[in-house]
């Protein structure tokens, strides 16, 4: 079997969920490259050394200049903060390395083109985290759209809801809060959360043309963890936009760490000619599905528990009716990457895939800004 040499910056919840996927693919997919964990990098020597330790890392580096240097890495994962994301992963490819990111792809859509076109340019092979397309549920969606049951789509609909900003005494900056720090963020719940959103439906309902805004602040000053000062807050904290899709449906997006009782509730449903279908993350192993085809007097929504062996890689793990959870997604996103690698065809989300993302949230905050419609580029 072939090694897949890991160097992967950044040891936080990210961190550990790329490291868990890492370890544990070989032993649930036959594939013929076994990823190994060479180098963990972050800029703190000893939480490097103790996250390494945990997780089997062979080495530590502290700058990531020196982790790309490394002839015995192929594969840069980038796990750290949205702002370091364009110079680590455009130094990776002009090194020649494969490039996995974490979202949303970049700051905003300008640097994310410029990662584009350096990945594009070293012909590497690259991809981004989004990892809920890789839910088993989530992937049966997309084959019963593909198969065409839904007929013609008319709505789609998506949430993601937390409550964990709410708050005013929860500083902005620096470890774990960085995602309230617009400077490193580049957005709030728009990049973080809604971008989850828009990647599922992209792909799912194909592109966007236009979309129109609405975005608040609602805590306007926070202490800064990294200056100790309180600083302005300049993230979106709820966000909500309507759509038009290419394919003529009507849409509409919501995205909050102020709904208060909901910790990571993402939820999408489309409504078809022919059918509907739901999903819900705190329930991620289900798919609700209408078939309105289905003889009218046992007509009604199914509950489908998608944990059978015909189901989307559940082959790959227990018996039928036993469910996986969170963790599997990223075990099944490497599993695809590296199948992309065998087979020549990569594996979706790519670099360009996660800059299509990028434009829709750029217009989504410009149109806040401007309380206009604004057309999404392509
Ligand atoms: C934010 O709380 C967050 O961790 C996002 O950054 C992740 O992308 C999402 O999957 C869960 O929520």
């Amino acid at each position: 079997m072939k090694k897949l040499n890991i160097g992967m910056v950044g040891y936080g919840f990210m961190g550990r969920a790329h490291a868990n996927a890492f370890r544990k693919v070989g032993n649930f997919f036959n594939l013929d490259y076994q990823p190994v964990l060479k180098a963990a990098c972050g800029r703190d020597a000893a939480k490097a050394k103790e996250f390494a330790a945990q997780w089997g890392f062979e080495s530590i580096e502290t700058d990531w200049r020196m982790l790309i240097a490394r002839d015995d890495i192929d594969v840069i994962d980038i796990a750290a903060p949205n702002d370091v994301h364009a110079p680590i992963a455009i130094a990776a490819a002009k090194a020649g390395k494969m490039v996995l990111c974490e979202k949303p792809l970049a700051l905003n859509a300008a640097e994310a083109l410029k990662m584009v076109a350096a990945v594009e340019k070293a012909k590497v092979p690259n991809m981004v985290w989004y990892n809920y397309r890789r839910v088993p549920a989530v992937m049966l969606a997309k084959q019963l759209i593909d198969e065409g049951k839904l007929g013609r789509i008319f709505h789609y609909r998506a949430k993601f809801l937390q409550d964990w900003t709410i708050s005013s005494d929860l500083p902005q900056g620096g470890a774990g809060l960085w995602r309230l720090d617009a400077k490193v963020a580049g957005s709030g719940v728009t990049g973080d959360l809604l971008a989850h959103c828009i990647d599922t439906a992209l792909w799912l309902n194909g592109p966007m043309d236009k979309v129109t805004a609405t975005t608040e602040t609602f805590i306007k000053e926070r202490k800064h963890n990294l200056t100790g000062k309180v600083e302005a807050v300049s993230i979106d904290d709820a966000s909500l936009f309507l759509a038009r899709f290419a394919n003529g449906s009507l849409a509409n997006f919501e995205a909050t760490r102020y709904a208060r009782g909901h910790k990571a509730l993402y939820t999408f449903e489309i409504n078809g000619e022919h059918a509907s279908i739901s999903w819900d993350l705190h329930d991620l192993h289900r798919l609700q599905y209408f078939e309105h085809r289905d003889e009218g007097r046992v007509r009604g929504w199914r509950s489908i528990h998608v944990t059978d062996s015909d189901h989307p890689y559940m082959d790959k793990w227990w018996v039928p009716g036993l469910q996986i959870g969170y963790e599997h997604s990223f075990v099944h996103q490497v599993a695809d990457f590296i199948q992309g690698l065998q087979s020549g065809t990569p594996a979706a989300p790519t670099f360009r895939d996660g800059l299509a993302t990028d434009y829709v949230t750029d217009a989504v905050l410009k149109s806040a800004r401007s309380g206009r419609w604004e057309t999404v580029k392509r």
